[in-house]
């Protein structure tokens, strides 16, 4: 049993596809009106799966995300928010 438990924890590691980076991402959204409109951005962008941290500013009208580039990507995130009836466009990442 032991053994089987091991062998699984190194297949587990090596299915990995490449070692898990956290990425950020800055989404402009534009439709934020009143301050109650960055909760239901932040709680829709939470519920993604792979997003570990979301800040979001009303006043920048912009939200700052965190996510696991294994478990979602950018188009995700932007149909999470869009879907709450909040459009959002990843801006140019400064480089
Ligand atoms: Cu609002």
């Amino acid at each position: 049993m032991r053994k089987l438990l091991t062998s699984f924890a190194l297949a587990t590691v090596m299915a990995a596809p490449v070692w898990a980076a956290p990425e950020t991402v800055t989404l402009a959204v534009s439709k934020m009106t009143c301050a109650a409109c960055p909760i239901t951005v932040k709680k829709a962008l939470s519920r993604v799966p792979g997003v570990t941290e979301v800040s979001v500013s009303y006043e920048k009208k912009q939200a700052i995300v965190v996510f696991d580039d294994t478990q979602t990507n950018v188009a995700a995130l932007t149909r999470a928010t869009a879907d709450v009836g909040f459009p959002s466009t990843p801006h140019d990442a400064a480089k």
